[in-house]
């Protein structure tokens, strides 16, 4: 058995075994499970943007059919949440449907929360990092999402640089990503991530993409064409031990980018009100999201869905040649 197989059962193994107390952290589910210890494609799925990143019910329903387009792609969902306590590795419809009902009564769910949510028995929709830290332990390469965190605007004093960053330059997972929000500062979040040693690279596409925008305005560090391209990329990584995360952005499909333009005087309008009202730190992003929302009548929302899903498509595609890369 290959080497990497064999680390990836064990550490399953060591992870599954319960505290000496006998109390279960961690369930995968028993699809997840198979599929993992078969070798098959795995994509895991964060759950911020389910709880956090859009209203019900179009939270929901967006969950199902990302999860349905990463099955027509042949490989496997494992969308990643903590309930009562448990870290779930694939969520059954139910555990979904929970979750998009709690919304933000779920908490918001970063490195720094993983501990606390669990020890305190409660529920956690976890961000790119933690949805990062939990594919790594189980051993899911890829995870698909819609955006990332970075450096928040003026970054440079208030020190707001997402843990998504620091993660990606700790934990060997590709991310595959409509880029980085406008609501952030780009140019600051491309050198803070060369600083943690991520390799960036674009896909079909030479511009790193903006989430709303297939254009940033910066140039990509690198470029990748095909999922084939990405699967080499990513097991060429694991070989070497680098140990950090590969970001891959996708650019949102062209029939939505066009919307882009309005899109970016909404967030130019919400960044000045959250600023008005005070509103930093973890909970930024979400008032973000919400108001751009309001102020596009909800084209920002449509847009946002389509690359979820567009994302989830590439995704897929890539864990499926990484998983025939490895055969
Ligand atoms: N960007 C989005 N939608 C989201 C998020 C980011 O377009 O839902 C979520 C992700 O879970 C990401 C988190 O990991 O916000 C980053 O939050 P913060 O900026 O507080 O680190
Ligand atoms: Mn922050």
């Amino acid at each position: 058995m290959a080497s990497w197989a064999l680390s990836r059962i064990t550490n399953l193994q060591n992870h599954l075994n319960p505290t000496p107390k006998g109390e279960n952290l961690i369930k995968i589910s028993p699809e997840v499970s198979e599929a993992l210890s078969l070798g098959k494609a795995v994509v895991a799925l964060e759950s911020t943007i389910i709880s956090h990143g859009m209203p019900y019910p179009q939270n929901l329903e967006t969950a199902k059919e990302v999860e349905e387009i990463v099955r027509q792609n042949g490989a496997v969902p494992a969308t990643i949440a903590i309930l009562d306590g448990v870290s779930c590795i694939g969520l059954s419809v139910e555990e979904l449907e929970r979750l998009a009902i709690l919304g933000r009564k779920a908490r918001k769910t970063a490195r720094r929360d993983i501990a606390h949510v669990i020890a305190t028995r409660g529920n956690g929709a976890t961000t790119v990092s933690a949805t990062m830290f939990f594919a790594s332990m189980v051993g899911i390469p890829i995870f698909v999402t819609g955006g990332i965190g970075g450096v928040h605007r003026h970054g440079e004093s208030t020190m707001d640089i997402s843990s998504d960053l620091v993660e990606l330059g700790r934990t060997p997972v590709a991310v595959v990503s409509a880029g980085v929000k406008s609501i952030l500062d780009i140019s600051r979040t491309l050198e803070y991530l060369e600083t943690q040693g991520v390799c960036v690279t674009a896909y079909q596409t030479s511009e790193f993409p903006a989430f709303f925008t297939d254009k940033s305005g910066f140039k990509a560090p690198s470029r990748v064409d095909s999922p084939e391209e990405c699967a080499r990329l990513i097991d060429t990584s694991s070989n070497l031990k680098l140990g950090t995360g590969i970001l891959i952005g996708v650019p949102i499909p062209s029939e939505h980018s066009a919307s882009g333009k309005t899109i970016e005087s909404a967030i130019q309008k919400a960044l000045s009100e959250a600023r008005e009202k005070n509103i930093t730190g973890s909970a930024e992003t979400p008032f973000l999201l919400a108001r751009v929302n309001e102020l596009t009548g909800g084209a920002s929302l449509a847009s946002n869905i389509a690359l979820v899903k567009n994302n989830a498509r590439v995704g897929a595609q890539i864990a499926v040649s990484l998983s025939q890369l490895r055969e």
